[in-house]
């Protein structure tokens, strides 16, 4: 026996090792090592992706350790498991993040710096993961953060795609897609999980028939059967050991795949279906808030189900526990109806898998599931063609059938047999063809349903949701949603995070109601003065970065106001396109008006196939190409459009925001998170009370928020007294004199046929009131080239923006979630006797 051993030195020198220490050195001898020993090459061959590779193995050496901790903490014990389905996750880069969230981006930075490297470099390296459209799988990213911060144990589920969200590129003003093949330098921060498959049926038709005993079976003879196969990757919590899994599943042609047996020899079929397999997790779909009804969609969202919910019954198994307890250990959350086939895969699996009595396995999975419902805008809500569902699930539609009839029996006593009622409740819609309606598949299924943000809960109630409040109210309740401080403010504004932690301490980081200390500098000249010296830092920075990619010249003293999200007529772009040729027109009048300078930044990604969305973006840009050269102009006023944007381009330019544009028709805009992440980085909103705008404004103050346009109830209103929207363009010479030059090819050059879809939709349909808010929206913004002459009133509104925002932090919503809706604790994972760093 080794008694003269000390156990506990053994194991910090075990821990302190070249592939886990955290100080310089130790860092220094680990990316050299990773270097050579993963990238097989030496300093002075090594390329810059090279240095990026090993240093991001390095990193990830780290995470492992205590990956595996927190694996072996959660199955020792008996700890209920937040499942999160989602049908994107929307990551960004990871490097940066997790040398934040590991607490060691300090010794990473002086390590490289050391061996003559720079680290902002390979940062700049990495391609980011882009398998999501937008706010919905962002929000599942900073929802992965804050579990794992918060210590609860957690996984994420969802594809992997091959081809995320697409490249935007512009030329000659419009949008060009082109593949994201993220992949193709290899991805250091995935782990493929060989071992972990499961095997999907697809399509084919399904047999009843009673055995021996008497009971009732079920099998379904698919005609596919593709595999999938987990991709896992490491989600670490800000400075704790938790670290979560984020599964992603790979579609494959199956280990049993026989040509031979297949297809009698036909070798080139058998390489089709390898092919057919392949497709399913190949491509995100780029839509966001629509909806696609493609035999590929639902393919995708039942493929990535069926293999979670399995993997989740394995886990539960496998720890002892009886099938009938499953709630027990996992509590299943729905990211939308993207995954809400779900609860029929899971009655398939209770009934026909593992033999429970249906009103058995109902109890289960009504216990399990709960659905997060992200937008009231009726072409996003999903509905699946009977037929086409049938051909892809035939076992799942009788399921869905069985479940609506039960259903529907028990709603029918309790509305007294109201017909418009009760089909408004069908999970089946009637029709000339029949279809499936996940939103009410996803209600009848789950224990909870919650809304994104206090307004859209609420207009959830009295509209689309309105019969499932009616029937069960204690269901319902709101999550406003909230962002990651970690990843947009510590890791992106780094100056302003050290700014704010020089008064306040670095509490903020992980509490960030604490920002609340800072309201005492808000009067404070040297404070004031250190926040507007960073602010236009970052905008310096912004500004050379857009000179760079668009050749347009901007001045960093000017306004940056600043629109960037999802291209969308609810969200009015062009709205705010019309209060540039709004400025533009009165300079034309008179050259020496007196116009704030501004520089408009656009950045945001339409819909391949939004025609309208896609002529806001030429539109902006045809506006920009006039007003950046006019002499006249003399550089007051700026349009740029910035291509791509994505998580790493955000990260760039929230810092930099001076306004934000959050100007969404009201009533429409489940929340907005774009909104919390400007706000936090000290821009001022000018804002219609819509999603979270609201809250963000009793927040700051309404002194410190710029408020126009009607209200979601006064939209409402507008419209069924008989909205006249060529009312407002014959009696508002500044708005008729703007929508003429759009049409009639001021902008394009004398083309007067390339806006015309886009008046045309304004001038007689006009369904997001962009002419009812169009003054409205230009006095606001009059009184905020007002209110930013005086620059130090400005920063000291800014300050209190940022000091009031603690509440939109994501774990706020996710302590919410915990507490209210999942019941899950935290479980501190300890690695050498400690549970965080
Ligand atoms: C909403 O439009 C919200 C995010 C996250 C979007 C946006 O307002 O902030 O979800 N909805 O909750 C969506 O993508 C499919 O619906």
């Amino acid at each position: 026996q080794d008694k003269g051993l000390d156990k506990k030195e053994v194991q910090n020198v075990l821990v302190e090792d070249a592939r886990t220490g955290l100080d310089v050195e130790t860092l220094k001898k680990a990316i050299l090592n990773n270097l050579f020993y993963v990238q097989g090459k030496y300093p002075e061959i090594a390329t810059r992706n090279d240095y990026y590779m090993a240093l991001a193995y390095t990193v990830r050496d780290r995470l492992l350790q205590r990956w595996v901790a927190s694996v072996k903490q959660y199955l020792e014990g008996k700890h209920r498991i937040v499942s999160y389905l989602s049908a994107e996750y929307l990551l960004g880069p990871h490097l940066g993040n997790n040398l934040v969230n590991l607490g060691i981006y300090k010794e990473a930075e002086q390590a490289l710096h050391e061996m003559g490297l720079n680290l902002d470099w390979l940062i700049e390296k990495e391609i980011e993961p882009g398998l999501g459209n937008g706010g919905l799988g962002r929000l599942a990213a900073c929802y992965m953060d804050s579990l794992a911060t918060l210590e609860v144990p957690a996984i994420g589920y969802g594809i992997r795609y091959q081809f995320g969200i697409f490249e935007q590129d512009i030329r000659d003003g419009w949008q060009v897609e082109d593949t994201d093949n993220w992949l193709r330098r290899g991805n250091p921060w995935e782990i493929a999980r060989r071992e972990i498959s499961y095997d999907i049926k697809l399509g084919g038709y399904v047999q009843h028939y009673m055995d021996r005993d008497g009971k009732f079976r079920t099998i379904w003879t698919p005609d596919l059967i593709v595999k999938g196969v987990a991709y896992d990757t490491p989600i670490v919590g800000y400075k704790v050991n938790t670290t979560n899994t984020l599964r992603l599943w790979k579609s494959e042609a199956p280990n049993s795949f026989d040509f031979q047996s297949f297809n009698s020899g036909d070798y080139s079929n058998a390489v089709n279906q390898k092919i057919i397999c392949e497709n399913i997790s190949k491509v995100l779909y780029p839509n966001d808030e629509t909806r696609s009804g493609k035999v590929l969609r639902l393919q995708q969202q039942y493929f990535f189900v069926s293999c979670s919910l399995q993997d989740m019954i394995g886990i539960h198994l496998r720890q002892g526990e009886r099938i009938e307890d499953f709630q027990t250990t996992f509590a299943v959350q729905l990211n939308d109806t993207h995954p809400a086939v779900a609860i029929a895969e899971m009655m398939r699996l209770l009934v026909d898998e593992y033999d429970l009595e249906w009103v058995d396995a109902w109890r289960v999975t009504t216990r399990t599931f709960a659905y997060t419902n992200h937008t009231l805008l009726p072409e996003a809500l999903e509905k699946w063609d009977m037929e086409l569902f049938a051909s892809v699930l035939p076992r799942h539609l009788e399921i869905i059938q069985e479940i609506n009839r039960r259903f529907l029996d028990e709603v029918t006593v309790r509305v007294y047999g109201d017909q418009e009622k009760i089909s408004s409740l069908s999970i089946i819609g009637e029709g000339p063809r029949r279809y499936i309606k996940m939103a009410n598949l996803a209600c009848a299924g789950s224990f909870a349903i919650n809304g994104v943000a206090a307004l859209h809960t609420e207009l959830l109630k009295q509209t689309v949701l309105k019969d499932w409040y009616a029937l069960s109210p204690e269901k319902f309740s709101n999550k406003t949603n909230g962002v990651t401080p970690r990843r947009w403010m510590v890791l992106s504004n780094p100056k302003l995070t050290e700014l704010i932690s020089s008064k306040i301490g670095e509490n903020w980081i992980k509490h960030l109601d604490e920002l609340k200390n800072l309201e005492k500098f808000a009067d404070d000249p040297e404070f004031l003065q250190q926040w507007m010296d960073v602010k236009l830092e970052m905008k310096t920075q912004l500004a050379q970065r857009i000179v760079n990619r668009t050749n347009i010249k901007v001045d960093p003293e000017s306004i940056f106001d600043i629109q960037v999200k999802r291209i969308h007529e609810y969200k009015r772009q062009h709205l705010n396109i019309l209060h540039v040729i709004t400025l533009y027109n009165r300079i034309k009048q008179n050259p020496e008006a007196e116009i704030v300078p501004r520089t408009f930044v656009f950045a945001g990604k339409a819909a391949p196939g939004y025609k309208q969305a896609k002529l806001i973006i030429k539109l902006i840009n045809s506006v920009g190409e006039i007003v950046n050269k006019d002499p006249d102009v003399k550089g007051r006023l700026k349009v740029v459009f910035y291509p791509n944007y994505n998580v790493t381009n955000a990260q760039k330019i929230y810092p930099a925001a001076d306004l934000s544009e959050q100007i969404s028709t009201a009533g429409k805009e489940a929340s907005g998170t774009g909104n919390m992440k400007l706000s936090l980085n000290g821009a001022l909103t000018i804002g219609t009370l819509d999603g979270a705008n609201v809250e963000i404004r009793e927040c700051v103050g309404e002194e410190n928020f710029f408020l126009f346009g009607l209200t979601a109830e006064e939209v409402e209103n507008t419209k069924s007294d008989g909205y006249n929207p060529f009312h407002f363009y014959e009696n508002n010479p500044n708005l008729k004199l703007a929508l003429d030059q759009i049409s009639n090819g001021y902008f394009s050059h004398l083309d007067d046929t390339i806006f015309k879809d886009l008046i045309n939709s304004l001038l007689y349909d006009d369904q997001f009131m962009v002419l009812a808010d169009y003054q409205s929206y230009v006095d606001c913004q009059d009184q905020v080239a007002e209110a930013f002459k005086d620059k130090v009133k400005w920063a000291r509104m800014s300050i209190l923006n940022v000091a009031r925002m603690g509440k939109f932090s994501s774990d706020r919503s996710i302590r919410e979630y915990c507490d209210e809706i999942w019941k899950v604790k935290s479980v501190p994972v300890t690695l050498n006797g400690t549970s965080s760093k």
